[in-house]
């Protein structure tokens, strides 16, 4: 199998009620989502050979996101359909000013079934594998499969990203915290965010803050604030990108598009005040739109200069 990037995560059926309460609204807008699926399509639109290891519900959700990731470019051969349980799906309500309720409804889904049979066996060929932590607290075979595919990639010689993408209503800030830092030693590359990396502190002052990310034994991580700014830490020291000014529609999707423009410019050997703009210019775009991944850019969208233009549009 050859790869740019490879990942694994659950990936949902999204209902977003588009800035309305959901109970004061007939019309809802249906998409695919999940943290890693956005990334996965974010790559794949800019022109990287990605594939996502996944199980989905034998059932029409299921079939909107097979049909999803393979229309917008993405490997799918590891997305298998199970008979077994129901494609997990996601209630989303934006309700202005940046505030965003998100209901899942995910409990025993297929995309939680996912176990280390889902692998392949062989990472040859796979430059990259990138993992989130939602998938460490699905299941307990979600887990086990994500720190199997970590092991197995980096024994192969793949580089290996991890995103924190904690999720408070899958597991208490005390397990998300553990699993974080448990996959953490296994990752080159680690994002995360600044309300994620103030729980792991145990404060929201930034010296803490700034003082624990240092702390985490990677060859790069990068703490990522608003609208596009991060700060990474690395063998070169401190690095940091501002926020853009942009006018935020909908926050939710910008982690996984900050790794996405990340990444990207990772695999093209960029170097990394180069791929912090690149994720930052990223992130900024994904949340002038509504979607979680529908603002993602394709590749004639982003030269270096469309970075610059694409910065700055409100
Ligand atoms: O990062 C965006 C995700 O939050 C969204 O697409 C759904 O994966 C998801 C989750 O678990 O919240």
């Amino acid at each position: 199998m050859d790869l740019d990037c490879l990942t694994l995560g659950e990936p949902l059926i999204c209902f977003d009620s588009m800035g309305e309460p959901l109970d004061s609204t007939a019309t809802v807008r249906k998409y695919v989502a999940g943290a890693e699926s956005n990334f996965a399509i974010g790559l794949a639109r800019l022109g990287h050979a990605v594939g996502y290891v996944g199980r989905v519900g034998a059932d029409s959700c299921g079939r909107e996101i097979v049909r999803t990731l393979r229309g917008e470019g993405v490997d799918v051969t590891g997305l298998t359909a199970t008979d077994a349980a129901p494609t997990a799906i996601l209630l989303k309500e934006c309700l202005g000013s940046g505030r965003v309720e998100v209901t899942y409804h995910r409990a025993a889904s297929a995309g939680s079934t996912l176990d280390v049979s889902d692998l392949p066996e062989d990472f040859d060929g796979i430059r990259r594998l990138h993992v989130s932590g939602i998938t460490l607290v699905l299941s307990p075979s979600a887990r086990d499969a994500t720190l199997a595919a970590m092991r197995r990639a980096r024994a192969a010689g793949a580089r290996v990203s991890l995103d924190a993408n904690f999720r408070l209503k899958l597991a208490p800030v005390s397990v998300l915290v553990e699993q974080f830092e448990r996959a953490a030693t296994l990752a080159d590359e680690v994002l995360i965010g600044r309300s994620e990396a103030a729980l792991c502190a145990g404060s929201d002052d930034d010296v803490a803050v700034e003082g624990y990310v240092r702390s985490l034994a990677v060859g790069i991580a990068v703490l990522k604030g608003r609208r596009g700014g991060a700060t990474a830490f690395s063998d070169e020291g401190r690095l940091e990108v501002p926020a853009r000014p942009v006018d935020v529609v909908d926050p939710v999707g910008a982690g996984d598009a900050f790794a996405v423009g990340f990444l990207h410019a990772m695999l093209a050997g960029e170097a990394l005040p180069d791929a912090l703009e690149s994720g930052g210019a990223v992130a900024a775009r994904v949340i002038t739109r509504h979607g979680d991944y529908h603002g993602l850019p394709y590749a004639d969208e982003f030269s270096p200069t469309a970075q610059l233009e694409m910065a700055v549009r409100r």
